[in-house]
């Protein structure tokens, strides 16, 4: 299996998050895609790509082109206000504020397009996350041409990241960018399955009203866990999507194979879905030792999902996600790319 390596992730290096109000070392950290790397060269997994930059048209297609001006220039904003270091934001426009004004003020615009403070905007953020978004795209231009399968190696992820919000370590929605992308490629259907522990907030919102792409997530329940605002199971699609979401949330002590149980649910939906390409958001989080997340996950789950998706038998896109046991995440995203290789 090819891979395509956004070798620019390096430029989002946040040293810290804030959490429980306080700032805490950083879990989204470059190492992670360090030790990504080192594990698909040892392993021979394929030839390392690097990425052909498409332009900023396909991002726009699923981000309001205002929120990607904002995301580009946001830490020169930062610091031409007085900001030091990271951005961080700390005003939301909730229930009954209005977000359809954009406010002069920079913190006040940083809080309109986010949705939490744990996510550090970094100098080099936008630069890091518009270059996984060209992976993505590269890769995908990869499938079309006949790849059975391509992985994209890159960070921050992307499926917390809203048509015009970040959060959760993501800014730009990789596989939506890509799952769109191929759409207008002249596909007619694409799936996505998300595999990551926490469930795909921006990615569901983005198709929750089309038919055209069917999203699939199985992640701990959001009564307990991140993004904790959506990923219910009455969450099924509206309008012409009715009928093409399908969330599958779990309790944090879920047996091992009852969270294979829900995956065979979730591809049982995309089957009848007859999708001309899949697209994985790859998270590793549900890896048992994950310092962030509550599954059980190990190497020959891993290994048992990869096989399991090759059987589903679709073109397959794989976006890396979550994952955050930094030193165990190589050798987790390989087991899972390895048993799709047979
Ligand atoms: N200190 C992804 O896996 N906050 N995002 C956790 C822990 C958010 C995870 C707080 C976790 C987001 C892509
Ligand atoms: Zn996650």
């Amino acid at each position: 299996m090819q891979t395509v390596y956004n070798a620019g992730h390096a430029q989002h290096a946040a040293t810290h998050e804030f959490f429980r109000g306080r700032l805490v070392p950083a879990f989204e950290v470059p190492a992670r895609a360090d030790y990504i790397l080192g594990a698909v060269q040892k392993a021979g997994l394929g030839e390392v790509l690097v990425p052909v930059d498409h332009g900023r048209a396909p991002l726009e297609r699923v981000h309001a082109a205002r929120y990607l001006r904002f995301i580009a220039g946001a830490h020169t904003e930062w610091l031409a206000t007085g900001g030091e270091g990271d951005a961080f934001p700390a005003v939301w426009p909730v229930r009954t504020l209005r977000s359809d004004v954009e406010p002069a003020s920079f913190a006040a615009r940083l809080g309109l397009y986010s949705m939490d403070s744990g996510t550090p905007l970094t100098a080099g953020s936008w630069a890091a996350a518009y270059a996984g978004a060209q992976a993505s795209l590269t890769a995908l231009d990869l499938v079309l041409a006949g790849q059975r399968s391509v992985y994209v190696l890159t960070r921050p992820p992307g499926h917390h990241a809203g048509a015009d919000f970040f959060g959760g370590y993501c800014f730009i929605n990789n596989a939506a960018v890509a799952a769109q992308a191929a759409r207008d490629a002249g596909l007619k259907r694409v799936a996505i399955l998300d595999v990551d522990y926490h469930h795909g907030n921006g990615t569901q919102a983005i198709f929750y009203d089309r038919a055209d792409v069917f999203y699939a997530s199985v992640h701990g329940d959001p009564r307990t866990e991140f993004p904790f605002f959506l990923g219910h199971a009455d969450e099924t699609g509206a309008g012409e999507g009715a009928g093409c979401n399908a969330n599958f949330p779990l309790p944090v002590d879920v047996a091992n194979e009852d969270w294979f149980a829900a995956l065979e649910q979730a591809l049982a939906r995309l089957t009848a879905y007859r999708p001309e390409l899949l697209v994985v958001s790859l998270g590793v989080d549900t890896y048992g030792g994950d310092p962030i997340s509550h599954f059980k996950l190990d190497e020959p789950e891993f290994r048992r999902m990869g096989r399991r998706l090759a059987a589903f038998g679709a073109p397959t896109l794989f976006i890396q996600e979550g994952g955050y046991a930094t030193e165990a995440i190589g050798r987790n995203v390989v087991a899972v790319l390895g048993g799709f290789e047979g």
